[in-house]
């Protein structure tokens, strides 16, 4: 697992900086997706592309689920979960918080029952590298990371995010109104990836979205587990598109107490 391991962070590294530079060049909307606010850059398509290549070059067998279309059902058993730049809002517009984002999971590639095996968020800007390995621990930049101590709810820095539909950003607004005077205060950093490697190092103490997609959360999520954090979704359902949210169990069990009056998983 080492190896396969070592073989996506060296990709996702050479896939953040081919991201960077295209950065640099200029980016320009290639198409909207599910609403006109949901982009998607040239860049999206040829980091994906690239990234695609070159894990089947490696590993022809296994399979691939890219949120810019790529999809192969493999033989391996295993499948690279791949958001190509994750934070693609932030990354048009020059916001320095846009990453890759690649797990490889196990089973079918459904955050549900999958069993995520290594993960690895790089940010783009930065250059900064998310890396952990199931049972092997997380790391930032080759150095050991854990979740921040527990801290009472009305001391916690949270973050969340809201969808490409308007009418959900509505609810979703809702929620952050009923919980900002319980917490510390709300942030909103523009990548789920980069939320969930935030929680990991500490630099969140939490952090909640609903729908998100399985290569939004998919590296993170295990950054999170190996970093002694709770990855949890709605009523001792397992984190899914339906709901997410993640921090030390204590401070976990107390956000979710907060929360259920506002029903984030109905907005
Ligand atoms: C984004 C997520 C973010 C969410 C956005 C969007 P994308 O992913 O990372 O957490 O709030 O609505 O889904 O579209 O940049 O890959």
């Amino acid at each position: 697992m080492r190896e396969l391991h070592d073989l996506v962070v060296g990709i996702a590294v050479e896939a953040a900086e081919l991201a960077r530079i295209r950065r640099h060049e200029g980016v320009d909307v290639a198409a909207s997706k599910s609403s006109l606010v949901d982009i998607v850059t040239e860049a999206d398509r040829e980091v994906e592309r690239f990234v695609v290549e070159r894990l089947l070059a490696a590993r022809p067998d296994d399979g691939i689920l890219g949120e810019e279309g790529a999809s192969v059902a493999g033989t391996s058993g295993l499948t690279w979960v791949i958001d190509p730049i994750d934070g693609t809002v932030n990354y048009f517009y020059d916001i320095p918080a846009y990453a890759v984002s690649i797990a490889l999971v196990e089973g079918e590639p459904e955050p549900t029952t999958w069993r995520a095996l290594s993960g690895v968020v790089v940010n783009g800007a930065t250059g900064e590298r998310f890396e952990a390995l199931r049972g092997g621990g997380a790391r930032l930049d080759g150095h050991e990371i854990r979740v921040a101590d527990a801290v009472p709810a009305s001391m916690a820095l949270v973050g969340t995010g809201f969808g490409y539909d308007a009418g959900r950003r509505e609810r979703q607004a809702a929620v952050v109104q009923g919980l900002i005077g319980s917490v510390r205060d709300i942030r909103r950093i523009g990548s789920a990836a980069l939320d969930l490697a935030s929680v990991a190092c500490g630099r969140l103490n939490g952090y909640f979205e609903r729908g998100l997609q399985p290569w939004d959360m998919a590296a993170g999520a295990l950054l999170v587990e190996e970093a002694g954090g709770a990855l949890r979704g709605w009523e001792g359902e397992p984190a899914s598109s339906a709901f997410l949210l993640a921090a030390h169990p204590t401070l976990a069990d107390e956000l979710t107490a907060l929360l259920a009056p506002l029903r984030p998983q109905d907005v």
